[in-house]
């Protein structure tokens, strides 16, 4: 496989663009290669600039759930163009929208449109400090929530990745008002109950973790933070960018029947355009200006063309009852498929799986919670990454995110996937034979 229009613009891309890409999570640097350009997509599959074609595993990180270009989103996109891109004022498909997000998630009961998952989380939680009028917040260690000043404290994604544990530019004071706990650790969360009770505003976190790898909840850990949210007047955000309509039409909190006050939602909502949500109890919601005092806005907030995109994959999700059965199994298979390949290969892995959201651990450890998410092996995963992509699979760049399973990707697509693992990782037994875990 060639790459070469793709190295000459990635050299270009250098001197104009920091690390030459607009977000560092797509960088490649951390399995030791340069990104490849990518020209178009279809279904489940991927061109890039040089015409190699792959089979995508990323998804744009999530957002597209029914595959590239489906037929109803391109449709919505057409139909919206004929309008306008843009008017910063009402329109008739946002509040379609919004009435469709607060009927499949009820415990969003008002919801407002933003352009980004980042946007989305930064918002929720200056709501629940000006309806509660406290200042902390909990989250926890591997969690990811965006870009947002406060939560970028030992966050998971491209800064677990890049082995950044905070980020540069947070003022001390801000990184201050968060907490952050091993997720999954119940107990040290009822800890700091206990300590800062009265000063917590809210608990943010990731219902099942994605941006350190796939991590799902403990039995219990979900209903521990709703039982002492509740007892302390805190408010519970569940943050449902990665889960929402992903690991059940209702999202994580329809999956494990465990109710928050505020969810956050981005990715599938847009259907691969800029989009993100937050909405909760009224109650919460009515403290948003112009109702009330906490102030939030955008002039692209809303904006026709991503609703329209949005609302054609919802409409499409909702009317089809088949789709996350569908989808299950083909990520069952998938699962299946690579821990049998490791299995005969002798290569340590381990894998979790919430849905269409999977992550292949290079150890043999239990993966609960950010430490044992630390303990792969990295470098493996980077040998990994790269020989898969050089069969033609497109995966997740980092050993600390999700491989998403999409409604596009048919039984031939995932056989082609686990065919090409167990080419690698029979590689790597030959190569490596005593590839050590570091668990
Ligand atoms: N939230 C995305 C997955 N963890 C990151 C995608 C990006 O930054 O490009």
């Amino acid at each position: 496989m060639q790459h070469e229009l793709s190295s000459a613009l990635f050299k270009e891309a250098q001197q104009v663009i920091p690390g030459g890409v607009n977000s560092p999570a797509r960088a490649f640097r951390a399995v030791g290669r340069e990104p490849v350009f990518i020209a178009r997509g279809d279904g489940c599959r991927l061109w890039d600039v040089d015409g190699n074609e792959y089979v995508d595993f990323v998804g744009s990180w999530g957002p597209l759930f029914l595959g590239h270009r489906h037929p109803e989103v391109i449709a919505a996109l057409e139909g919206a163009l004929d309008t306008s891109t843009s008017f910063g004022a009402p329109t008739v498909a946002e509040v379609k929208m919004a009435e469709l997000i607060c009927e499949i998630v009820p415990s969003i009961e008002m919801v407002r449109l933003v352009n980004s998952g980042t946007e989305a989380t930064m918002s929720a939680l200056r709501v629940a400090r000006g309806y509660t009028g406290r200042d902390l917040a909990i989250k926890f260690v591997g969690n990811y929530h965006g870009h947002v000043d406060s939560l970028l404290v030992k966050a998971g994604s491209g800064l677990a990745t890049l082995g950044i544990s905070d980020s540069g530019g947070v003022p001390e004071g801000f990184a201050a008002t968060t907490l952050p706990l091993p997720y999954n650790g119940a107990a040290a969360v009822q800890e700091a109950f206990s300590t800062y009770g009265d000063r917590l505003a809210a608990v943010i976190l990731e219902p099942v973790a994605g941006n350190m790898g796939c991590v799902p909840p403990r039995p219990g850990f979900l209903q521990a933070l709703r039982d002492l949210c509740s007892e302390n007047g805190t408010v519970l955000i569940f943050d449902e960018v990665m889960t929402g309509f992903r690991v059940a039409l209702g999202g994580a909190q329809s999956l494990y029947g465990v109710t928050p006050d505020m969810t956050t939602l981005g990715k599938v909502i847009g259907g691969g355009l800029p989009i993100g949500a937050f909405g909760g109890r009224r109650e919460i919601m009515q403290h948003v200006a112009p109702l009330g005092a906490v102030y939030q806005g955008g002039t692209l907030s809303g904006n026709p063309l991503a609703v329209a995109g949005g609302l054609a994959m919802l409409r499409a999700l909702r009317g089809d009852p088949g789709i996350y059965d569908r989808v299950e199994a083909s990520s069952a298979r998938l699962q299946a498929g690579v821990m049998s390949a490791a299995e005969d290969a002798g290569v340590k892995l381990t894998s979790n799986r919430v849905g269409s959201m999977v992550t292949f651990f290079f150890t043999d450890r239990t993966v609960h919670d950010w430490d044992g998410a630390a303990s792969c092996d990295t470098e493996l995963f980077g040998h990994y990454f790269r020989e898969m992509l050089a069969c033609g699979i497109y995966l997740p760049c980092s050993q600390f995110e999700a491989v998403f399973v999409s409604d596009a990707h048919g039984e031939t697509e995932i056989d082609l996937a686990i065919n090409a693992a167990a080419k690698v990782l029979a590689g790597v037994a030959e190569t490596q034979p005593a590839s050590p875990s570091q668990g």
